[in-house]
């Protein structure tokens, strides 16, 4: 307020009454609403055109289409509540979400089993109803590359691609300084990927994907079966009886000495570099972003298969694990930061 009032008395020349309320306006922060609609999480934030996340709000992702619609929209109208409190002025919604999305209709075409019958949804329709906003979607893995790129290590690249890791293995690719959609919005789909002729089932109905190696639900469902032969918890690891196995303590155990743990994380870590050979000898990138919760576990196997197994040409990629909290929801809020403004 401090701050306010000494604006107002000193950079903007003084107005008469009526004036004042227009210096309150230049004082708003120009922000975003952004949604992260994940196989687990759902997200929702206000983020400023700095790139700040303002206030964010999650819940688990619900697991029918009304109930994620219902969350997705009751969340959306409390973001833009606490917006204006916040002394900010949205400009727009932007939503990240798993499955193929149409961005030019605001439409997620089809998902996987991850979000189950979240296929042929309307997003933009319901959103720009309801808040009386404009509103981009755009698929997650998309977004984390458009969040690396204005955000994050993607700046002032022109060729990279960003991987993220959460439930599954999502992908965005940037070329020529542009995001790549494909011809039915399916390119940079990197989860599904395969690393195998057989390999285990995969939530995309195919199996060998990368995704069923080296992804959250992955892990944990080797967490599972390895907590099932009394084989996951070691000296120092304590799980309470009503906790879910994930992905979390494969990776406690192993680094508690867990051998059979570190040997599942390897082969993740393993398939996820494999995938990323194939995509260096197809488009040759100078970066790769490694993004979510995983990025940190795997970035020393990735670097190591790629020495060990791509081309010599192609050795020289820069793998970088993901400096921002939340890359999706950064991209997200920048499809209305860069667009909202454009227009
Ligand atoms: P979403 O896939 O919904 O976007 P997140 O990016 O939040 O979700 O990631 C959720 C996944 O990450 C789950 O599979 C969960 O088990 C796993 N996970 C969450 N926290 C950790 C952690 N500390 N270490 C490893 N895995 C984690
Ligand atoms: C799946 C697929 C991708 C998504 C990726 C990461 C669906 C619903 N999802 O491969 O589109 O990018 O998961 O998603 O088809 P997350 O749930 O890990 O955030
Ligand atoms: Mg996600
Ligand atoms: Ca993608
Ligand atoms: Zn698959």
């Amino acid at each position: 307020d401090v701050i306010d009032s000494i604006q107002k008395q000193f950079i903007f020349p003084p107005m008469p009454d009526g004036v004042s309320q227009d210096i309150d306006h230049i004082l708003e922060i120009q922000s975003a609403l952004a949604v992260d609609l994940g196989g687990t999480n759902l997200r929702v934030s206000i983020v400023s055109k700095a790139g700040e996340i303002m206030h964010m709000m999650s819940k688990p992702t619900p697991s029918d289409n009304t109930a994620r619609m219902e969350s997705l929209l009751t969340l959306l109208v409390d973001a833009s509540q606490i917006a204006t409190k916040l002394n900010c002025r949205v400009l727009g919604v932007g939503v990240s979400t798993g499955g193929r999305v149409n961005p030019h209709e605001g439409l997620v075409m089809h998902s996987t089993k991850s979000l189950e019958g979240w296929s042929a949804i309307d997003l933009r329709t319901p959103i720009s109803s309801a808040l009386h906003l404009p509103v981009w979607v755009d698929n997650d893995g998309n977004c984390a590359a458009l969040g690396e790129r204005k955000f994050g290590h993607g700046k002032g690249k022109e060729d990279f691609l960003a991987i993220a890791t959460g439930t599954g293995i999502g992908g965005g690719l940037v070329l020529n300084g542009r995001l790549v959609h494909g011809s039915n919005f399916c390119a940079a789909e990197l989860g599904h990927i395969a690393v195998s002729i057989d390999g285990p089932a995969c939530m995309c109905g195919s199996s060998g994907c990368v995704e069923a190696y080296s992804s959250g639900l992955a892990l944990m469902r080797e967490a599972k079966k390895l907590h099932q032969a009394g084989e996951l918890i070691v000296d120092g690891m304590k799980i309470d009886t009503n906790e879910i196995i994930s992905a979390k303590h494969l990776i406690q155990a192993a680094k508690l000495g867990n051998k059979k743990a570190e040997k599942i994380i390897h082969l993740g870590g393993e398939a996820l570099g494999t995938a990323v050979i194939s995509i260096l000898h197809l488009l040759n990138p100078t970066l790769v972003v490694l993004c979510g919760v995983l990025a940190p576990t795997y970035v020393d196997i990735v670097r190591e298969t790629i020495e060990n197994k791509a081309l010599p040409s192609a050795r020289g990629v820069k793998v970088q694990v993901s400096l921002l909290k939340e890359p999706a929801l950064m991209g997200a809020a920048s499809l209305v930061l860069e667009y909202a403004t454009r227009r």
